[in-house]
C-alpha cells in the first residue's frame, strides 16, 4: 500500500459518573419535559432570544455523523422577505401536493392532522431554521462523499428539537416537497440539499394542536 493514513489522536473522555438514583431522577424528569414536546402549526409572533436559537444549534452541532464529518448546516431565517419567498414557494409545491401528488391513502393520514397547502406560519414564527445536508465535500480538484449523512443530520435533528424544546421554544418539523426551492432561495451550494424546515417561536395563546396519543413502550421496544 502506497498510501500513509493520518494516525489517530486520542484523549482522556470527559464522563460524568452520576449515583444511581441521581440517574433515575434525570431520565424520568428528561422523559417528563420531551413527552410535553408537540409539533406546533399556531404560532405567535412574539420575539425569541437569539442566543436561544445559537445555543440549540451548539448543541445539534454535538450529534454523533459519520467519519465526524458534520454533513449540515443550519440556515437561519429572521429576514421577513426571505420568509415571504419562502412561504410563496412552499405554498405553491404544496399546493400541488394537497392537489394531485399525494395518495388518496397518505391524504387520508393527514386529515387526522388538519394540515392543508396554507403555511402561515412560514411568515408568522420569528425564525426559520432551514437544516441542509452536505451530501460531499471537495478538497482541491478531489469531491468526496460524506458518510451515513441522512442518518447523520437525522439524529441532529432530533437534538435539535430537543433543544429547542428544552430551552422552551415551540417547534413544527415542516418537510416542504420537492424542497429544492429552499437552496435556491437562500443561497445555497448544489452539494447542500435541503433535509428539513423548521419553524421556532412561542405558540400563539389559542394554540390547539391535533389530539394524538404515543405508542406504549410495549408497543415500541423489544427485550429479548
Ligand atoms: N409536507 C406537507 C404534508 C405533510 C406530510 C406529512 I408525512 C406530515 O406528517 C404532515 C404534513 C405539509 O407540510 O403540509
Amino acid at each position: 500500500m502506497s498510501q500513509s493514513f493520518p494516525k489517530p489522536k486520542f484523549v482522556p473522555l470527559n464522563f460524568q459518573y452520576l449515583l444511581i438514583e441521581e440517574q433515575i431522577k434525570r431520565a424520568e424528569k428528561f422523559y417528563e419535559n420531551l413527552n410535553r414536546r408537540r409539533t406546533v402549526r399556531d404560532f405567535s409572533s412574539q420575539d425569541v432570544a437569539f442566543e436561544l436559537i445559537e445555543k440549540a444549534i451548539l448543541t445539534a452541532g454535538t450529534a454523533p455523523s459519520g467519519a465526524n464529518l458534520q454533513p449540515w448546516r443550519f440556515v437561519v431565517v429572521k429576514s421577513p422577505d426571505i420568509k415571504r419567498k419562502i412561504r410563496l414557494a412552499a405554498e405553491k409545491e404544496e399546493f400541488e401536493s394537497y392537489h394531485g401528488r399525494m395518495s388518496e391513502k397518505w391524504l387520508r393520514r393527514l386529515a387526522l392532522l388538519g394540515t392543508n397547502e396554507h403555511k402561515p406560519f412560514l411568515e408568522i414564527a420569528p425564525y426559520l431554521i432551514v437544516v441542509f445536508r452536505i451530501n460531499s465535500i471537495t478538497d482541491g480538484d478531489e469531491t468526496e462523499p460524506t458518510y451515513y449523512s441522512q442518518e447523520s443530520v437525522g439524529i441532529a435533528v432530533g437534538m435539535l428539537l430537543a433543544a429547542l424544546h428544552h430551552a422552551g421554544l415551540a417547534t413544527l418539523t415542516h418537510t416542504p416537497s420537492p424542497m429544492k426551492f429552499l437552496q435556491e432561495i437562500l443561497g445555497r451550494p448544489k452539494n447542500e440539499i435541503p433535509f428539513v424546515l423548521i419553524p421556532v417561536g412561542y405558540p400563539a395563546k389559542d394554540a390547539k394542536v391535533p389530539d394524538i396519543t404515543r405508542k406504549s413502550l410495549d408497543e415500541i421496544m423489544l427485550l429479548v
